[in-house]
């Protein structure tokens, strides 16, 4: 049988509508909304026969999919290849991309050494790293919101929190950039990408060696691990990849898209200076409102069925989290941007098993800069017109012009 983008193709399934459209076309990726809209309006699933898939976009299905690990399994893959039958690009990694029993202890690691108490530690200094940066763009006045803040924060106080030795602002981006965009098809997008593979990731490999990490950082204490027994020396090493694969271009795409957020809503930007407190609730809801990864698919490992829909096993299914996270059934309002909404439930982090390991982390960076922004920014002016970056399973700017105004 022919494979479609690496995976068995499937008919679709009895009542579900088939939807001739490309997720992945540029024009959906830099633009969405309507996507998503239409999708949750096909119903619980729609079949796409360009890909042979099921996609859902719907909250609820969208959840259960995402939550039920046994029947819907990652290690053959979040993309649209399986691994069962195809050779991916990269040796998977350890945590995303394997399945219980092996993916328990790997990411009990993780969550140690990202641990609310771990991240605790860090919280000063991404107090005063977001304080400074703040300061300086607000002397500059207009910056590039992209490359100057989004892209800055989290390759200064991450790099640093994991002890790399060298911050290469776009090796990490790039390599982010290609991690998410092999997700999907092989089209022009990710072919742009993975052209990059040559020089990237060898450099991506040398970062991750013990002998180039410092000894105080996340990365030390992964190694750590391996000198318990608990991992092999092999393992700790895929584990920093994977922070290097994950950590970087999710927490630039949120820290953009909240400044992209805020530019657009000066009344929650209002809300957000009266009380600064409000930093972390306003990130969580730019996670919502924005979904920084879009899509992430799953493989169904079994015949099952959801939502009254039958679903043969080795179907990959797209699990639209930025439809999701928007659907009208589950939010009210959820086309508004509303810094003290309930966001609660949302699944940009994901949910269950695989739920984002780093995702205190992220908030604590996302809380540094937005507080830091609600302390001293009086307001924040379009300087342009934002630009995306299409990317397979990002929803990301590529340039934000930006002007920060004094009190
Ligand atoms: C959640 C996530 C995204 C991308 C890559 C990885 C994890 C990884 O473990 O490499």
């Amino acid at each position: 049988m022919d494979l479609v983008e690496g995976h068995y193709p499937i008919e679709a399934p009895a009542g579900v509508p088939e939807w001739d459209v490309d997720p992945f076309a540029p024009e959906i990726l830099t633009d969405p909304i309507d996507y998503y809209t239409e999708l949750r309006a096909k119903g619980p699933f729609a079949y796409i026969p360009k890909y042979s898939m099921l996609a859902c976009g719907r909250y609820d299905e969208a959840k259960e999919v995402f939550s039920d690990h046994e029947r819907f399994v990652s290690g053959r893959g979040v993309g649209l290849q399986d691994f069962k039958l195809e050779q991916p690009w990269r040796p998977p990694s350890i945590v995303l991309e394997v399945d219980p029993p092996y993916h328990t202890q790997n990411r009990r690691v993780l969550a140690r050494v990202m641990a609310t108490k771990a991240v605790q530690r860090l919280k000063e200094a991404f107090r005063i790293a977001a304080d400074d940066l703040i300061d300086a763009l607000l002397e500059r006045g207009s910056f590039e919101g992209v490359g100057d803040l989004a892209e800055a924060f989290p390759v200064n106080v991450f790099s640093k929190a994991v002890g790399l030795a060298d911050a290469d602002r776009c090796k990490l981006v790039d390599y982010g950039a290609m991690v998410f965009n092999g997700i999907g098809p092989d089209n022009a997008i990710r072919q742009a990408s993975m052209a990059k593979v040559p020089t990237i990731v060898p450099w991506i490999t040398e970062q991750c060696r013990r002998e180039n990490l410092s000894d105080d950082g996340i990365g030390a204490e992964i190694y750590a691990a391996a000198d318990t027994g608990e991992i092999t020396e092999d393992e700790a090493g895929m584990l920093i990849r994977s922070l290097l694969s994950a950590g970087i271009d999710t927490t630039v795409t949120g820290l953009g898209s909240a400044l992209w957020c805020f530019a657009n809503n000066p009344g929650e930007l209002e809300r957000l200076k009266v009380d600064p407190k409000l930093a972390r609730p306003a990130f969580e809801e730019t996670l919502r409102f924005t979904s920084p990864i879009h899509s992430f698919c799953r493989t169904a490992g079994v015949d099952t069925e959801v939502g009254g829909v039958s679903i043969v096993e080795g179907t990959k299914i797209l699990c639209v989290l930025g439809a999701a996270n928007l659907d009208e059934s589950h939010w009210t309002d959820a086309g508004k941007f509303d810094i003290q909404r309930r966001t609660l439930g949302h699944l940009a982090f994901g949910i269950g098993i695989h739920g984002c390991v780093g995702q205190n982390l992220a908030r604590a960076e996302g809380e540094a800069v937005l507080g830091a922004i609600a302390r001293k920014v009086g307001r924040i002016e379009l300087d342009g017109e934002p630009v995306w970056r299409p990317n397979n399973s990002i929803r990301a700017l590529d340039r934000l012009p930006l002007r920060f105004h004094t009190a």
